[in-house]
């Protein structure tokens, strides 16, 4: 895996999985800034072994000739039962593309963790891979993965930023930031 973000925010823990990982106003702002259309979200549910699950679908933008202009997607997240309210969150996150060329041959994975440092402050780090459910020609698999960790680095590289935009904002004025 790799490692695509990596920082400690003035933004509580809980305050940040709320963002991330629920229908906040945030991620309904940044999926619009990352022309991600048409989501639909569904509620976290606790499985047999106490996991909490939900999935997501929405239309992703890409315009690369090569590839396409769009793509429907569908993401399975996992929050692990080892996930300590306002403490510690643990999130798997799996982004299937239904219409790009050899979406049968690969998804990518997210982990999300949170991490509470303080009353006001957590950390958050996202590692990434590309998975592959059938090895493809060599080629392909470099093409692929080429194209992925772009679009996924480009993709971290703007939540960051976002989330400073956010975090900004939630402390302006509260003296203690
Ligand atoms: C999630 C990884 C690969 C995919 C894309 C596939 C090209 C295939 C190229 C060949 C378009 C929001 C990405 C970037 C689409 C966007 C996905 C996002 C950013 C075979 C011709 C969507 C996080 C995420 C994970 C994986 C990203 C895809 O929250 O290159």
């Amino acid at each position: 895996g790799r490692l695509y973000l990596n920082k400690v925010f003035h933004i509580s823990a809980n305050k940040m999985f709320e963002m991330l990982f629920t229908d906040s106003s945030f991620i309904r702002r940044f999926m619009d800034v990352r022309k991600i259309t048409n989501p639909s979200f569904n509620p976290w549910q606790m499985d047999a072994s106490g996991n909490k699950k939900r999935s997501l679908n929405y239309t992703i933008t890409i315009s690369n000739p090569l590839i396409g202009k769009f793509s429907t997607a569908t993401e399975n997240q996992t929050l692990y039962k080892e996930s300590r309210e306002g403490q510690y969150y643990l999130v798997d996150s799996e982004v299937y593309t239904h219409d790009v060329p050899y979406h049968d041959y690969f998804y990518t994975q997210n982990r999300y963790y949170i991490i509470s440092n303080s009353k006001r402050k957590c950390r958050l780090r996202v590692y990434t891979d590309v998975k592959y459910k059938k090895q493809p020609w060599g080629l392909i698999k470099s093409f692929i993965t080429k194209n992925s960790w772009s679009g996924i680095e480009d993709y971290f590289r703007q939540l960051e930023a976002e989330l400073l935009e956010e975090e900004a904002e939630l402390n302006q004025g509260s003296g203690d930031a």
